[in-house]
């Protein structure tokens, strides 16, 4: 891979997108090899969850590569448009946790990137917005449609439509991101979600991603007759005997993922 790093540690991987002259923008290769690693990443039965970051303590990701963008006819914006929607949904649909680690500017696709992954924890240097409308442009990634099921419309809209940015502290105001940190503290944060996460039932994990994944496209009814069956399950599984065991027994469980 030329524009991505990933490194495995304890089952947690790190994915770093490794453009830091533009500011980690995503052009149509550096997509590519996201679809291609994330299709790697959700066949490796061990792993724990990814942490998404951007390489430099400037920047995140500086939205889609104008300088590609720019000689595109409506065919080529077509297929960047739809290259760039199989990148998201290649992270939103992998079956373990992404947390998003955004340090720096998180704008335009980059903010859509973030948008895909589970949870979003930001350094206090970070900065947010969908700026596409001072390029003539509309969110092409995903973000007229996630940014409001996670902020609600009035705050995507005026995101949307004045272009502006705001900085980590008014996106945790929003909703936007979950927390706020130093940016030497930010990977040891997100790294500690992660621990944290590895200590729970693999099975039990999986399935709360897919619950609420699935559930959100459907109405309330049908989304709790969903939650149901993904919790019925469960009791399938070696994990839920074990972890209903050890807590009566008063131990720590052990958990084996099947
Ligand atoms: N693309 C390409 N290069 C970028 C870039 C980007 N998005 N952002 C920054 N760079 C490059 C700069 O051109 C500069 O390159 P050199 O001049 O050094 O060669 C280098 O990164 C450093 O940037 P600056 O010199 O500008 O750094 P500053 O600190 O002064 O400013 C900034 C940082 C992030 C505020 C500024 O760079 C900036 O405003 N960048 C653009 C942010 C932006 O507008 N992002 C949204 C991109 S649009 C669609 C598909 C996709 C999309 C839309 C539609 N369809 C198919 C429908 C997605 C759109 C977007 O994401």
């Amino acid at each position: 891979m030329k524009n991505l790093l990933c490194e495995i540690e304890r089952n947690i991987a790190l994915v770093t997108v490794n453009r830091p002259k533009s500011l980690n923008a995503l052009n149509p290769e550096t997509l590519t090899e996201l679809i291609a690693l994330f299709q790697q990443l959700a066949e490796k039965e061990e792993l724990v969850g990814v942490i998404f970051t951007g390489s430099g303590d400037k920047a995140f990701v500086a939205g889609a590569d104008i300088s590609d963008m720019q000689g595109y006819d409506v065919f080529a914006g077509r297929e960047f448009g739809r290259l760039g929607h199989r990148a998201m949904d290649a992270v939103a649909s992998l079956p373990v946790p992404v947390i998003a680690a955004v340090n720096g500017f998180a704008l335009g696709g980059g903010c859509e990137l973030a948008l895909a992954c589970d949870i979003r924890i930001c350094s206090d240097n970070a900065k947010f917005g969908q700026p596409e409308v001072n390029l003539g442009v509309i969110p092409g990634f995903g973000g007229t449609q996630r940014l409001p099921r996670l902020v609600g419309t009035g705050q995507a809209l005026e995101l949307m439509l004045t272009g502006d940015m705001i900085d980590a502290q008014e996106a945790s105001r929003i909703g936007l991101v979950n927390r706020v940190v130093a940016q030497d503290e930010l990977l040891a944060h997100c790294f500690g979600i992660m621990e944290k996460i590895a200590q729970k039932g693999p099975i039990a994990i999986k399935l709360c991603k897919e619950a609420v994944a699935s559930g959100i496209e459907m109405d309330l009814a049908r989304a709790c007759r969903n939650e149901v069956d993904l919790f019925g399950v469960c009791f399938a599984s070696e994990d839920q005997n074990e972890g209903m065991k050890a807590f009566l027994e008063k131990r720590q469980a052990k958990f084996k993922g099947c």
